[in-house]
């Protein structure tokens, strides 16, 4: 048995949780905080047996794959005219740290 530790952004993980779930895996879910941004995520706990393991990492993958995306800059440039103008931004979004963990031990009592 193995114990993945998914790190995903708090944006994805409903999306995760709801597919985990839909194919019959056990989650549960920590808010947590990075150390770096020091800003909300979302930390996962999939136990799971040897021979699921890897459709879990797939999906996993699939929703949390990370990608390029153009936003608009939370906090527009001003002009010397004062007037705010948007701009767009490339953003990295999505994306997971996975520890996937060797499980010594599991019992429901
Ligand atoms: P990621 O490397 O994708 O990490 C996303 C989050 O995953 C991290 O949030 C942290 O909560 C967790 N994490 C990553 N590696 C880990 C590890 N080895 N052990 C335990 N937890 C781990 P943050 O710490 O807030 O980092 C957010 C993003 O900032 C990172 O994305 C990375 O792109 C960047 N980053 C982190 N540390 C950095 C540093 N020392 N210098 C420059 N950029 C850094």
């Amino acid at each position: 048995m193995k114990l993945i530790i998914a790190i995903v952004q708090d944006e994805s993980a409903g999306r995760l949780i709801s597919s985990l779930m839909q194919e019959g895996y056990g989650v549960t879910k920590l808010a947590t905080t990075g150390g770096f941004l020091r800003a909300g995520n979302t930390t996962l706990l999939v136990g799971v047996s040897d021979h699921k393991l890897k459709g879990a990492m797939d999906i996993i993958e699939r929703i949390c794959k990370s990608r390029k995306q153009i936003a608009t800059s939370p906090s527009p440039m001003t002009g010397g005219t004062g007037v705010y103008v948007p701009y767009p931004i490339e953003v990295v979004v999505g994306g997971a740290t996975v520890f996937v963990l060797d499980v010594e031990q599991f019992e429901k009592m």
